[in-house]
């Protein structure tokens, strides 16, 4: 049987150590893998904080790829990848190394004790809506595109970082 690929949207992010240079490894590690190809990066981000304000401003990113990964197997690429590179976090939305989570997963809906895909709250965030919208402008998640959720979302203090697509490729 042929494998089924899959389009899937990623968001990273982190604001404790380097996480420029903690991204790019980890969108390596995607480009390198096996089960997955890596299609787009977006701009890189400089962005306040978001849910817990008292703390650094973050760096953000987004990157689609194809994979025949299962959503859940993609979830644990990500995990696996995040404590590859010694992910420091605390607490919920509070301080971390690097942070890669699943957005989409194609056009499915998943909710099970570990996924829920799309990402919940990625609609509202501009720190997610900002990257992806460099590459995947017309993706429509929960009805509406990325384009036009981002409209509809609050970008104070959202910053590119780096303008060229191929920041993470560049030496750190
Ligand atoms: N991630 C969080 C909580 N808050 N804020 C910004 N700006 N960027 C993030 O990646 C982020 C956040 C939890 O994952
Ligand atoms: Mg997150
Ligand atoms: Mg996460």
């Amino acid at each position: 049987m042929a494998e089924t690929i899959m389009l899937a949207a990623l968001g990273l992010g982190g604001n404790i150590g380097d996480p420029p240079a903690a991204m790019a490894q980890a969108l390596n590690a995607f480009a390198t893998h096996e089960h997955c190809r890596l299609l787009a990066v977006s701009r890189l981000y400089s962005t306040p904080p978001w849910g817990k304000v008292d703390q650094a401003d973050f760096f953000n990113c987004c990157a689609t790829i194809e994979t025949s990964l299962a959503a859940e197997a993609l979830l644990d690429l990500c995990l696996e990848i995040e404590r590859g590179m010694k992910r420091v976090r605390n607490e919920r939305w509070g301080p971390r190394t690097i942070d890669i989570d699943v957005l989409t997963y194609g056009d499915a809906t998943i909710t099970t004790e570990r996924v829920e895909i799309p990402h919940p709250r990625m609609t509202e965030r501009a720190f997610v809506l900002m990257p992806l919208a460099d590459i995947a402008p017309d993706l429509v998640v929960n009805g509406k595109p990325i384009s036009e959720w981002l409209n509809a979302a609050d970008k104070t203090g959202i910053k590119a970082a780096n303008e060229k697509r191929e920041w993470w490729t560049l030496p750190f």
